[in-house]
């Protein structure tokens, strides 16, 4: 890894229906994130927030079931390109949410010059619905879909490629909660997923060891994409769609702990903290450890 990380805010809320994960990256942030990185001696650009529109009313569905769309897709064309932008500047880009609609940016502006990229998708849901099979029209629910290449056109195209990603080159962890357009999905495509099912018979350090051996293999960088709600709720209560039987804050933490070891991420994000649903900033404290793990903290 480089010693120079970027910090990109997407403070984004209209991918679902809970406000306040907007204030996601402000209150990750607070929560001492650059402070940290730079005890660990990375250097640190906080590139302050995109932009995001405001719809006159929020959540309205159109004709294909997709909610606030043409303000996901704005808010995810600037993220592409400031995401390419810190790439190419030799910094690796850490993209704070927000909800997890903006991986579809983060993802645009990561794989831009990258034919293989890995994505390894730390959620308990799969986020592979469209518009057809999504049981709720948020687009938070679709980003790793449209990344596949799936859904409406104003989404995939955002960058000027598509697919952004193939679906031998991505990894599900800790999915707990799948629609059944996603199932057939996963089936479809033969994606490999560690749901809970395999985190507790193989335990977390054998997951990880193979996730890393399965995503590093012929790709050409490595994308982390941490969705909060991955972590059981009683260890991060503040996200807006919440799934018992999770990974524990311990378990993930050593997850990040692996992957600092083996040195294979080349860009992350951190999405779905919403402070108005957590306890006493639990959940933004628990992103800010991570992250810190990721990038190589340890005690002794
Ligand atoms: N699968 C459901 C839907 O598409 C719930 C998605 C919940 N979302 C997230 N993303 N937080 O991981 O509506
Ligand atoms: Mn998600
Ligand atoms: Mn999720
Ligand atoms: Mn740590």
């Amino acid at each position: 890894m480089n010693k120079k990380i970027a910090i990109i805010g997407v403070p984004m809320d209209l991918g679902q229906m809970r406000r306040g994960v907007d204030m996601g990256p402000s209150v990750i942030r607070y929560a001492g994130v650059v402070e940290r990185l730079e005890a660990l001696g990375w250097q640190v650009e906080d590139r302050g927030d995109i932009q995001i529109g405001r719809p006159k009313r929020f959540d309205v569905k159109n004709e294909s079931n997709l909610k606030d769309l043409e303000e996901v897709v704005e808010a995810n064309r600037l993220l592409a390109e400031e995401t390419a932008e810190v790439i190419a500047d030799g910094s690796f880009p850490l993209i704070l949410g927000g909800d997890h609609s903006i991986a579809i940016g983060s993802l645009a502006g990561t794989a831009k010059d990258k034919e293989n990229l890995g994505v390894i998708w730390y959620d308990a849901h799969g986020d592979l619905n469209t518009g057809e099979t999504s049981p709720s029209g948020n687009i938070h629910g679709m980003p790793l879909a449209v990344s596949l290449g799936l859904g409406d056109k104003s989404l995939t195209e955002i960058g000027g490629f598509s697919p952004k990603v193939k679906p031998e080159n991505v990894v599900l962890i800790g999915a707990r909660s799948l629609d059944e357009g996603e199932r057939k999905l996963i089936r479809e495509k033969g994606i490999k997923v560690y749901t809970m099912h395999e985190i507790d018979r193989i335990g977390m350090p054998q997951v990880m060891e193979e996730a890393s051996e399965y995503v590093t293999n012929g790709t050409d960088g490595v994308h982390l994409s941490l969705d909060l709600d991955a972590l059981d709720p009683s260890d991060a209560p503040g996200v807006g769609t919440p799934v018992v039987g999770g990974p524990t804050y311990r378990e993930t933490h050593l997850a990040m702990e692996i992957l600092a070891e083996k040195n294979i991420v080349t860009s992350a994000e951190f999405v779905e903290v919403n402070p108005i649903l957590d306890m006493k900033n639990q959940t933004a404290e628990a992103a800010v450890a991570l992250i810190g793990s990721l990038f190589g903290e340890k005690l002794l």
